[in-house]
């Protein structure tokens, strides 16, 4: 404060504010001038925030908000992608589910329903051996042949 009876604010004198910032008792005012998808911050409210606009960017729960130069960036958890994080990716698009068996996407992951009579595995990738499946059933010296030839 400066003047003789320190009436005078010596930081705000010299409208030191940027971006139209308001100055009061010493302070620039960043709240007053957030925008719909910019806020401000630092001394003179001279730095920019992408992710604190009046309309915070919602990067859902899967995501955090990054401030870039010019605009937001989401940067989102393994699983999800798109501008907020709100889309769940297929990981059963790659069709990583071999033999025929049937894909069930998750988050960050799938699961794979295989043929039960002859294939197993968490891509279905191993053929499941009949004779050891049933046991040995063959009588009298006969031997037991695996039935699946594919
Ligand atoms: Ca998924």
């Amino acid at each position: 404060m400066g003047g003789q009876n320190c009436e005078i604010d010596l930081f705000c004198e010299n409208s030191p504010c940027q971006n139209n910032a308001p100055c009061n008792n010493g302070t620039c005012d960043c709240l007053a001038i957030k925008k719909e998808n910019v806020g401000y911050f630092g001394k003179f409210c001279e730095r920019q925030d992408f992710c604190l606009g009046s309309e915070p960017v919602n990067c859902t729960s899967r995501g955090n908000c990054v401030s870039l130069q010019t605009t937001h960036l989401c940067q989102c958890e393994s699983g999800f992608r798109g501008n907020y994080c709100d889309i769940n990716i297929d990981e059963c698009e790659i069709e990583p589910c071999l033999h025929n068996g049937k894909c069930f996407d998750g988050i960050n992951n799938f699961k794979c329903e295989c043929d039960e009579e002859f294939w197993y595995g968490d891509k279905c990738q191993f053929k499941i051996n009949s004779c050891e499946n049933e046991g040995d059933k063959c009588k009298n010296g006969s031997k037991c042949v695996d039935n699946y030839w594919n």
